[in-house]
């Protein structure tokens, strides 16, 4: 049974991961425009693996026998000035999302909730790794500046991104 602290909490991360999948959504949509076709499949991916988020929150509510309550949905930008700009929003926004998720861990300690916080470990590694990602594309576009021909190859290597099960998948071939 899920305490009602511990389901508001998490019923407010389902939303969170829902606003940061609509926000690389825009991203995405934005790159489109651009031409920049490698960064809208990164920020497609990306999308794709916030909803993934989201309905880990909306199983492990419901497998508590808790109740999923959805709220409405923030609007994200939809300009950004460069990639570079584009790429430190999601850098910040990854490490305002790792300051939630440490709330919740901190939350799920507080009400002795051990089912909670061992299902958020699963994030607290996770969000070491999107922060991870986020940066090392921030410092490659930092490093190319304006030149147009690295920027492009930056976006051929971005157009290479798998979603994660397929990027599984094909390692375990290998
Ligand atoms: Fe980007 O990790 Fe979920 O929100």
């Amino acid at each position: 049974m899920l305490n009602a602290k511990i389901q508001d909490a998490f019923n407010q991360q389902i939303n969170a991961e829902m606003f940061s999948e609509y926000l690389y959504l825009s991203m995405a949509a934005h790159f489109e425009s651009e031409s920049l076709k490698g960064m809208a499949n990164w920020m497609k991916i990306q999308a794709g693996e916030e909803h993934m988020h989201a309905m880990k929150f909306y199983g492990f509510i419901l497998d508590r026998g808790g109740k999923v309550v959805l709220k409405q949905i923030d609007a994200p930008k939809t300009a950004w000035k460069s990639p570079l700009d584009a790429f430190q929003d999601v850098y910040q926004h990854e490490v305002k999302i790792t300051g939630l998720v440490n709330g919740l861990a901190n939350l799920a300690i507080e009400e002795k909730d051990h089912a909670a916080h061992q299902f958020l470990e699963w994030f607290v590694n996770e969000q070491v790794e999107e922060e991870a990602a986020a940066q090392l594309v921030v410092d490659q576009l930092k490093l190319v500046g304006d030149n147009g021909v690295a920027i492009y190859m930056i976006d051929q290597e971005l157009g290479q991104r798998q979603p994660a099960a397929a990027a599984g998948a094909a390692a375990a071939a290998t």
